[in-house]
């Protein structure tokens, strides 16, 4: 066995320094097998056997090497979401941006250092792989030194905890179609309808497909979808009819198979079940979404919950008893548990964005109850992730404040405003332009050819400057997005629900300075636009760009994503090019 030069180098660094030096070595072989997912045979994307696949357990400051084997018969790749890979451009795993797909048969290492703490998530980074179930949890476990907020909420409380956040679990929310993502793609195209629509929420994986009678769906439906409906209803999916997406862009519906829309199939899967012990006082959950287009609510049914970390950084705790989690975002939070439990506890994740009412269930247990003994618990959720009841506290992210804060610089060298709509039919998104799916076989890629890519589809910055991005959500009626960031976060520094008319922040901010914040303002690498449903909105980010390479701002909801709403940011390009380990230089990595 060879140590390379650079092996013996960092560990003669990690002696002296006395920190964490570890090379966590990790392998997923992913497989495209027929699973029954919600207790409906349909072909997944496993890893390592698994959907979600396994988690990555990781401590601050290891270096990491994730092998990637492709079983499949389609190419891959696979994204670290919120690591910032500072230096290491070429494992931020998007195609035609840092590398190439990893073909059928070949494997693909990827290098990367575990600089900070916090939650996150792998997935897949190709076309709309994530919907066919190519994500796992990724904890990084803070240095000691790192210091916890808990002693905000309690001092007594602090040390059940620090043991509860040692022992923190990961809850991946997710939700299920019958048809694999190209078909998907294939069928949009056809019938010109957008996909909007689940059958099933998953939660770590588990669920069932429910099909509530029309009299139900009609009774839960809300004002605000029978405003869109007039005298239409909601589908037996609980879904808005397609007209609704499609507008006056052209369609056909005869295009679309049962199932996409309408045509409710149930099937009943297994449930998921937290087991805790009432004496640990608390106990700690990773939240992480991986929707492919819903916005999923969380709550467990009379568990109010600290929320204390947001995208893998500590905040001010905040107690609430729901919290709605952006694709891409991952809440942690601290539940106070029941010293004298009454019984099992109903878990709940609904999707509350207009288009569908669809929700599914775990269940939080002591383990005491005896069959036929368990009192149904009391919501604070409703069906269509509102709340259930007048007191219930939704987490407000305005009320939220990093711990510690850190601010952005006062002016912006560079500001971009990038306008959201759709473009020629319903799935098609622009995020200025509209990124075209085939930039993920730009070969070789932007990594290694700056010019491979139109400066339509991507800005250029220079290094250690401070960029402002205006994602402005031009019409009415547009979901929220979760925009997300590839490297490091930024700052969300304002955001309106009214047309944003301005040149830069600064000329905004003479106008409408209580829509901006400087001082606390949140840190985050995925963050959703306000809402539009009255006018259009707009979201305001500053980031220091401290990382050359080319990474990615997008929209997370696959078929936004999928359908354009993205742009290349070209961080750096004065340090280029870059001094790329030459194994990274091949179209794939052989190993
Ligand atoms: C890697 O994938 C190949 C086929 O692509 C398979 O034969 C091999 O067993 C896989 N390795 C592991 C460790 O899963
Ligand atoms: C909706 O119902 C109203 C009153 O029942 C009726 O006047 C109107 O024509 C209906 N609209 C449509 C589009 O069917
Ligand atoms: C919500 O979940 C329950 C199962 O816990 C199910 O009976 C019900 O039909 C679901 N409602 C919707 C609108 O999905
Ligand atoms: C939900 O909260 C709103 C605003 O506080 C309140 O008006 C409404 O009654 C609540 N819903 C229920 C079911 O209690
Ligand atoms: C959220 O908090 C902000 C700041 O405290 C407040 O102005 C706003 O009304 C709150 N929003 C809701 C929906 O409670
Ligand atoms: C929209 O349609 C126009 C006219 O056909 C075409 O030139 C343009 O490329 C299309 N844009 C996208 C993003 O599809
Ligand atoms: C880089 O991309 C440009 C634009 O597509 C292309 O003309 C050029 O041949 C590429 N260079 C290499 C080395 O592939
Ligand atoms: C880029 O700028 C950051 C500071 O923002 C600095 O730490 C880093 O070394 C610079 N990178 C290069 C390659 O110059
Ligand atoms: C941003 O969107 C608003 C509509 O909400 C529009 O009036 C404005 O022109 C847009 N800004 C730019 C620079 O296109
Ligand atoms: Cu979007």
């Amino acid at each position: 066995m060879k140590i390379s030069q650079s092996r013996l180098a960092l560990l003669a660094l990690c002696l002296v320094q006395w920190v964490s030096c570890r090379v966590v070595q990790f392998q997923i072989d992913l497989t495209w097998e027929d699973v029954p997912v919600a207790g409906a045979l349909r072909k997944a994307i496993l890893s390592n056997g698994q959907l979600p696949g396994p988690a990555l357990w990781l401590k601050q400051g290891d270096d990491v090497e994730f092998l990637v084997n492709n079983s499949m018969p389609f190419a891959t790749t696979v994204h670290f979401h919120g690591i910032q890979q500072q230096g290491t451009p070429w494992s931020d795993g998007v195609p035609g941006l840092s590398q190439d797909e990893i073909q059928p048969g070949d494997q693909f290492l990827y290098k990367w250092k575990a600089a900070d703490y916090g939650s996150y998530v792998y997935h897949s980074h190709v076309r709309a792989q994530i919907e066919d179930g190519l994500y796992g949890p990724i904890y990084i476990e803070p240095e000691d030194s790192v210091e916890r907020p808990f002693a905000l909420v309690s001092q007594a409380d602090e040390p059940a905890m620090l043991e509860a956040e040692k022992h923190t679990q990961p809850i991946v929310i997710s939700d299920w179609r019958p048809f694999p993502s190209e078909d998907i793609l294939q069928i949009q195209v056809a019938s010109g309808v957008e996909n909007y629509c689940s059958n099933s929420i998953l939660i770590n994986g588990k669920g069932s497909v429910y099909c509530p009678s029309q009299e139900h769906i009609n009774a839960i439906t809300t004002e605000a979808q029978k405003q869109i409906l007039g005298n239409a209803t909601l589908t037996d999916m609980a879904c808005l009819p397609p007209q609704a997406i499609v507008g006056s862009y052209p369609a056909d519906l005869s295009k679309v198979p049962k199932g996409f829309y309408e045509g409710c199939t149930p099937s009943e899967g297994p449930t998921e079940v937290f087991q805790v012990d009432a004496a640990s006082q608390y106990v700690s959950y990773d939240l992480i979404s991986m929707a492919g287009l819903s916005s999923l609510v969380f709550s467990i049914d009379e568990h109010p919950m600290y929320v204390y970390a947001i995208d893998g950084r500590y905040v001010e705790p905040l107690l609430v008893d729901a919290v709605t989690v952006p694709i891409g975002s991952r809440y942690s939070v601290m539940v106070q548990l029941k010293s004298d439990p009454a019984g099992d506890y109903t878990v709940r994740v609904a999707n509350n964005y207009a288009t569908q009412l669809i929700n599914g269930t775990a269940v939080l247990s002591y383990g005491r109850s005896t069959p036929g003994q368990s009192h149904p618990s009391q919501p604070y959720l409703n069906e269509a992730g509102a709340n259930a009841t007048t007191t219930a506290v939704f987490l407000n992210e305005s009320r939220v404040v990093p711990f510690p804060v850190e601010t952005p610089a006062l002016h912006a060298d560079r500001t971009y405003i990038l306008n959201v709509n759709t473009i020629n039919a319903s799935y098609i998104w622009t995020l200025g332009n509209s990124y075209p799916m085939s930039n993920e076989e730009l070969s070789p890629p932007v990594l290694f050819n700056l010019s491979a890519i139109s400066p339509a589809y991507s800005i250029t910055t220079l290094n250690n400057t401070w960029v402002d991005l205006i994602i402005n959500i031009t019409t009415m009626g547009q979901p929220q997005h979760p925009i997300h960031k590839h490297s490091n976060k930024y700052f969300v520094i304002g955001q309106g629900s009214e047309p944003f008319t301005y040149s830069s922040v600064a000329e905004a901010m003479e106008s409408i300075p209580q829509n901006f914040n400087l001082e606390n303002p949140q840190f985050r690498d995925t963050f959703y636009s306000p809402p539009s449903n009255t006018a259009p909105s707009w979201l305001a980010i500053r980031y220091l760009v401290e990382n050359p390479g080319p990474f990615l701002l997008h929209c997370h909801l696959q078929m936004h994503h999928t359908g354009g709403l993205a742009l290349a940011l070209l961080d750096g390009v004065d340090a280029w090019p870059m001094d790329i380990p030459e194994e990274y230089r091949m179209p794939v990595m052989p190993v």
